[in-house]
Formats: C-alpha cells, structure tokens, sequence
C-alpha cells in the first residue's frame, strides 16, 4: 500500500479483500489506536500533568501499579466499551476479564492488553509501549466468559504493539506480514512509514537481563557463554548486548536490526512458584505473532509460542524470540540439555 497513507485507510483497503466484511474490524483497530494516541499523549507530557509515578494498587499478580498503568487501562476501556467492536476485554492490569456494560453493543472480537508494557521505565523516562491480542468471540456468545478467551496464539486474527520511544509507532500484523505505522502529531494520525518487515537473518545482538545469570538453566548459560567468547569461540564472531527493559523496545529493535530477546524462566523464578516472567496471553502472543509474520521465530525454549495451550489468563511462559537461527540455536540446545 501507499506509504503515507493513513491506519484507517489501510485497515478498509485490508477489509475489502474479506467477503462479508462489516467494517467491525476497522473500528476495532481504530478504537485501539485511538486509546494509543491518548496514552502516547500522557507518556509525552509526564510530569506536566501529573502521571508519573507509583498508584496506591497493585494489579493481580501483585506487582506495584504505576499511575500510567491504570490510566491507560482506563483508556483502553473508555476506547473499546462502548463502538460495538468486541464482546469483552481482558488485560494485564484487571483481575478478570472486563464485561461491557450493560446495553452496550456488543461486536465479535476479544481483545487481550498490557496497556503499558515497561512500567519500571515510565519514570526515568525511556520507552514504554502497548501490546494487544485480537481474537474471534465464539458466535453467539453474548457474555464471554474466561475461557473464550483462552486460545492458544495461532488464533489470533491480529497482533500488535505501539511504541510510545523518540517517535510513537504502532506496528501491525493482520496475518500478511507486518506493517508499520508512525505518529504525526501535527495532525494525529497513523501514517504508514513500513511494510513488509522481515527480520534480518544476520545477527550478532542478544538481550538478556544478565544479573539473573546465577539463576538461569544450562541451555541459556550455553548459549550466551557462547555468544560473550566473541571471535575465539565456536561462534567465530563477536556479539553485542542490550536490556532496555521494555519488551516492546527490544521487540522493535529486532523488527529493525534483528537479534535474540530472552526472558526464560530459571531457579528463582520457578522457586517462586512461577513458570516465567512474561505472560502468555497479551506479551508473548502478540508478540511471537509479529516476530513469526516477519519472519523470525518464538519459543518457550521447548515449545512454539503459537503453540501453547493457555489455562489461565495471566499465565507466564519462557520467551525466547528473534532471528530464526538464533531462536533455533537455542531451542536446540534445550532438546539436547532434554535429551541428556
Ligand atoms: P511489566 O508488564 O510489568 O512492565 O513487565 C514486563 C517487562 C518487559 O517489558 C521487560 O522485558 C521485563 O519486564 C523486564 O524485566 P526485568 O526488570 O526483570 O529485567
Ligand atoms: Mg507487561
């Protein structure tokens, strides 16, 4: 499509290749990037008016809420409840899933969020981001319940995220590829700045928080041990690193230069009784989504991401994403670690 041609005109030109096609989805999206703009609005003016900084809530998984947190879950709400786009909302920040008020209309996507992904960032003011799932709503169902939304990743109809860094960018997959779509805030739309993100297959960039070192399983430890020997090792080239500590940043990163993301479980987590850090439903899903239409990979280090049969809603998981090679690389050395 023509670059520089608007989100909403993308997603109707999208729609039209559907047969019966009602224009739910357009709505959809542009509900979301709408909730996008408002959150990118705030995460820009900071202090100004008055939104860093910690909420007196933790959330679900007992982790201390951000005020940006529950603003932009508020706005997530206040953008899908009401335009008869979905049939119910679930999110990182709510402890169950989100009916829609009564006589609202109802449409028939499930949306999963982390409506502010890197919180620990909002306040020293580095990028943070949106990540959202879309689903099909069972037919009929006027009230879904947890388990509609409870799908394994290959079933989601759309993935995303919007980058709130240096520019805001929202970025794309309806299951064709990834598409791009940049903020300008003169006049407040989307433009379609990239399409057709591949991630490159030549990398020598891994982002791992290395202060968990101590804790990790074997195959992680092999696998960077190998990439920190650099040119005298069995890799026979140096790697760099990067933790921003914003999944969404290190994920753009990699739809722009390539490279490994790795969030795996290891001895502490497990002690804590979890069985890793990211959750299933709206962070790793939408992002292996994205990273697979691009053509790079996403594992638990055992198993497909798109694969996992979800049981809970605020499920956690393994993440190991990237440059197809590396992510197999890895995969590989947790069937062999298996095997022994
Ligand atoms: P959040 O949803 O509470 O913000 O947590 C998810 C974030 C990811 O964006 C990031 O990769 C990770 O947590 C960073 O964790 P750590 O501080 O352990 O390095
Ligand atoms: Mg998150």
């Amino acid at each position: 499509m023509r670059i520089g041609t608007t989100l909403t005109n993308y997603t109707i030109n999208k729609q039209k290749g559907f047969q019966g096609a009602s224009g739910t989805f357009t709505g959809l999206l542009n509900d979301i990037a709408v909730a996008c703009k408002r959150i990118s609005d705030l995460v820009n003016k900071g202090d100004l008016v008055g939104v860093l900084g910690a909420a007196e809530s933790e959330n679900v998984q007992g982790e201390q809420q951000k005020k940006l947190d529950v603003i932009s879950n508020d706005l997530m709400i206040e953008a899908l409840q009401h335009n008869g786009h979905i049939a119910g909302l679930a999110s990182e920040e709510m402890d169950t899933i989100y009916h829609l008020p009564e006589g609202a209309q109802r449409g028939n996507y499930l949306v999963l969020c982390d409506p502010l992904d890197g919180s620990s960032n909002i306040d020293v003011n580095v990028s943070v981001g949106t990540i959202f799932s879309i689903l099909k709503a069972p037919e009929g169902v006027e009230k879904p319940t947890e388990a509609d939304f409870l799908k394994p990743g290959t079933e989601q109809v759309a993935a995303g995220y919007c980058l709130y860094g240096p520019a805001t960018i929202l970025v794309l997959t309806t299951g064709d590829g990834v598409s791009m779509f940049t903020l300008n805030r003169d006049f407040g739309e989307f433009l379609l700045t990239r399409e057709d993100v591949r991630v490159p297959e030549e990398t020598a960039e891994f982002a791992i928080n290395m202060s968990y070192r101590r804790h990790w399983d074997a195959p992680i430890e092999r696998y960077i041990a190998e990439c920190l020997e650099g040119e005298q090792g069995v890799r026979g080239k140096n790697f760099n690193m990067r933790w921003i500590a914003s999944m969404v940043a290190e994920v753009h990163r990699i739809l722009t230069r390539g490279g490994i993301f790795m969030y795996p479980a290891d001895a502490k987590i497990r002690a804590s009784g979890k069985a890793g850090k990211l959750r299933l439903m709206y962070e790793a899903n939408p992002m292996a989504m994205l990273i697979e239409q691009a053509g790079g990979a996403a594992t638990t280090g055992r198993q497909r991401m798109l694969e996992v049969e979800p049981d809970e809603l605020h499920q956690r998981v393994p993440v190991i994403l990237g440059s197809r090679s590396e992510v197999e690389r890895v995969a590989s050395y947790h069937d062999e670690a298996a095997a022994d």
